[in-house]
């Protein structure tokens, strides 16, 4: 491009983000006059907990660069953290084991992440507040009434849909969950399931789904925000949160519903042990020498090359680990009807997986160290999990086509 160009385009660039700024700013300014003060403040928690301004700051570069902003927008991260404790949240339960509520809320290393989701205007939560019966019923009432058309759903679990929708009951009225689902949901500013369960059903809906589970934007018949993970990482949701204060919409997502910026690359191209699935280095057995060295474990089972996430770059508990750094491969876990497409989940998978006529693992590996061929034989191997996959999404009635699953 000529040297005029370049500066024309760089202006033009320039300009787009003040705009965006100021689009953000005065979203911002209509947050503050609209919903109620934060009932916490987030400086104080953060000092009480032992973390210094600067670690604040850290992490708001952190956050800018995560959610693909450029740094000009630091400052404005840091005042939709101080905002994040202003917008409602309803946080329902269906069908899951609440390890999502429990990996968000009792990290052994907070981090702001963690830290920031204690000062969110909680209106209800069935596990953590201490309502229960008719009271929190009449809660769940006004905190959709008070804040309809504001109040961001969160939802953790699937929706049984067997017996018309019997096989989950709630509350005193004993409503079906996909009921309270469908009241809530319809007055919500926008629906964002936590957790493979709410996702895509996750292991209620593991074949043979007995009752017929699925997640909740099939169920619904809605659009949902998708943080899949079983159980997620708690930086995907505030992100996606973050997000939402700052612009007033949610960010770009595929066509699963997950946010692009947070499951936008494959596990696999950021592993840190991707140089010996090169090297055709592979963990041969648990716990022998090449397991030590830290070797691929793409031969005992990991998925991380059909697996869409950013938990090696962001990791878990304040950065500690994430399951590959811990020593086992991935098991798929932000896919789509992972217990049944990648299992078995400690072996590679087989040959009628890959549609038959699949390379052994040993000679991908030997293969891929060719850059060019590595792009063909990872979408052959990539095609035929799709196959796999494809009596899944087939009628899901939300927005998100799966066009990964269709083919
Ligand atoms: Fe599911 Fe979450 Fe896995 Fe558990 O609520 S995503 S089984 S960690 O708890 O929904
Ligand atoms: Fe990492 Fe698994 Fe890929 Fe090996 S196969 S490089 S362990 S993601
Ligand atoms: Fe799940 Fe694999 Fe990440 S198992 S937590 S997607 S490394």
């Amino acid at each position: 491009m000529a040297k005029g160009n370049n500066s024309e385009y760089k202006k033009m660039i320039d300009q787009q983000y003040k705009d965006l700024m100021k689009h953000c700013e005065l979203h911002m300014e209509q947050i503050e006059k609209d919903l109620p003060e934060p009932r916490e403040d987030l400086h104080e928690i953060l000092k009480d907990r032992g973390f210094s301004r600067r670690d604040f700051i850290k992490w708001t570069s952190a956050m800018t660069a995560a959610l693909m902003l450029p740094p000009i927008f630091r400052p404005l991260v840091a005042k939709a953290a101080e905002n994040f404790g202003r917008i409602p949240v309803v946080w329902l339960h269906f069908a899951e084991c609440t390890g999502c509520s429990e990996a968000f809320l009792r990290s052994s290393y907070p981090n702001v992440d963690t830290i920031l989701l204690e000062t969110i205007s909680l209106e209800y939560h069935e596990t953590l507040m201490a309502a229960s019966g008719y009271q929190a019923e009449q809660n769940l009432q006004k905190a959709i009434h008070d804040f309809a058309g504001k109040f961001i759903c969160v939802i953790e679990g699937g929706l049984p849909r067997g017996l018309n929708g019997k096989y989950l009951t709630l509350g005193p009225k004993g409503k079906t969950g996909i009921e309270v689902g469908k009241e809530v949901a319809s007055k919500a500013a926008a629906v964002v399931c936590i957790g493979a369960c709410a996702v895509n059903g996750n292991i209620q809906a593991a074949k043979p789904n007995p009752t017929d589970a699925t997640g909740v934007g099939r169920a619904l018949g809605i659009s949902t925000v998708n943080i899949a993970g079983c159980p997620p990482n708690a930086v995907n949701f505030t992100g996606t949160l973050l997000h939402y204060i700052m612009f007033g919409t949610l960010p770009p997502l595929d066509s699963l519903g997950r946010p692009v910026w947070s499951y936008g690359k494959r596990i696999h191209d950021y592993c840190e042990r991707r140089s010996h699935y090169d090297a055709s280095e592979f963990v041969e057995e648990w716990g022998d020498k090449s397991a030590l060295k830290g070797w691929c474990l793409y031969k005992m089972g990991c998925k991380g090359p059909y697996t869409y996430g950013n938990c090696s770059k962001v990791r878990f508990n304040d950065g500690v680990s994430w399951p590959i750094m811990a020593g086992h491969g991935c098991i798929g876990c932000t896919e789509p009807a992972f217990w049944d497409t990648m299992a078995p989940l400690e072996k590679p998978l087989d040959e009628k997986t890959y549609g038959g006529g699949e390379k052994t693992v040993d000679t991908i590996g030997a293969v891929l160290t060719g850059a060019a061929v590595a792009g063909v034989a990872v979408h052959a191997v990539a095609s035929a999990v799709r196959h796999h996959q494809s009596d899944f999404f087939k009628t899901a009635p939300t927005s998100h086509k799966d066009d990964r699953t269709e083919e």
